[in-house]
């Protein structure tokens, strides 16, 4: 793989830490993980399923955080080392000038994109049901809301990080209003972020004999990395156990010209509830990611999952052996 192109901005500081010695898994958990604790404002409940992205001479994230009367809301982070994160109190606010979308009524799982000078925000966004919400920032002070890109109901909105035929791209999961027993992934563009169609089918949960734990239902996680071997992509998988649904993350590379083409997905997962913090929590076995660092040079990937729907973690791992591992485990 001493070829393997992979795009993106130097980011030599990012948290890292060698892969642990005996442990030959393809990902690793953080030391310190929880990298972010459920309390870390006065009133959360629980904070997880959150973005962060590298910003300044540091790194800004938009963090889901439940409050201690369990509404679903968004806070603006910054650090300097990607590790200890401020996260304001108060919820991050939207500009927006189009009433009938202004109206908070709750916002989770959010993704943040940087495309040219703007930070793309995607979100699930109540709007009479979960659809998917659109923000822009350059400041990650003010935040201009935009139409919601599709109809309700929709979860996991995830945009490329560069236009695609001319055009803004946005990975969705079409969804329903409750916790959804299906799922599959769908590509769209955009010219404008207002007009959302030429709408693409991507993957569908895999058949359960040849990989269990995403035959339930699947969804984008961070913002695909670039790389000369396709679109690298980290989704979550569910399964659907006596005990609910259990979350665990994988692997899949896209064409990268119509990146609705699937060119390999890993049947075996890069990472599932083990530790701890993502058995038990307010919603047990469950690991989401929405957000991964990387460093183009050596490879690194840092990914943030939500664990447990109650704290965030952090997970390392190296792009040329992911999309290795992808190839090597390909369902397809
Ligand atoms: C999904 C979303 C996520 C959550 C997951 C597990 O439907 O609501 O926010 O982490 O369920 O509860």
């Amino acid at each position: 793989m001493d070829t393997l192109k992979i795009v993106g901005n130097p980011l030599p500081d990012m948290p890292w830490e060698d892969r642990p010695e005996g442990n030959d898994n393809i990902m690793w958990r953080f030391s310190g993980n929880p990298v972010i604790p459920a309390d870390l404002l006065p009133n959360s409940n629980s904070i997880f399923n959150s973005a962060v992205v590298p910003f300044k001479d540091g790194y800004a994230g938009v963090f889901r955080c439940d409050d201690t009367n369990i509404r679903m809301t968004l806070h603006v982070g910054f650090s300097k080392d990607a590790i200890h994160w401020d996260i304001h109190p108060e919820t991050l606010e939207f500009d927006c000038d189009i009433p009938e979308v202004k109206e908070w009524v709750y916002g989770y799982d959010p993704r943040v994109c940087k495309i040219g000078d703007k930070y793309y925000v995607t979100w699930c966004n109540g709007y009479h049901g979960p659809t998917i919400g659109v923000a822009w920032t350059e400041d990650f002070e003010t935040f201009h809301q935009m139409e919601n890109a599709f109809l309700p109901f929709n979860r996991n909105g995830v945009m490329f990080p560069r236009k695609i035929h001319g055009n803004f791209a946005m990975l969705s999961r079409p969804s329903d209003n409750g916790h959804t027993p299906f799922g599959d992934i769908f590509y769209s563009e955009s010219p404008d972020l207002e007009f959302w169609g030429r709408h693409r089918h991507v993957m569908s949960p895999a058949p359960f004999e040849k990989s269990a734990w995403q035959c339930t239902k699947i969804g984008a996680g961070p913002i695909p990395i670039e790389t000369s071997e396709g679109w690298l992509l980290i989704y979550h998988g569910v399964i659907n156990t006596c005990n609910g649904f259990r979350y665990s993350f994988g692997s899949a590379l896209l064409d990268l010209d119509d990146p609705w083409k699937v060119l390999a997905r890993s049947g075996t997962y890069l990472l599932a509830p083990s530790a701890l913090y993502e058995r038990t929590g307010d919603v047990p076995n469950v690991c989401f990611p929405c957000a991964a660092l990387h460093d183009p040079e050596t490879k690194r990937i840092a990914v943030y999952y939500g664990c447990a729907d109650t704290v965030t973690g952090l997970a390392f791992g190296y792009i040329d052996e992911i999309i290795e591992f992808t190839k090597k485990n390909n369902i397809l």
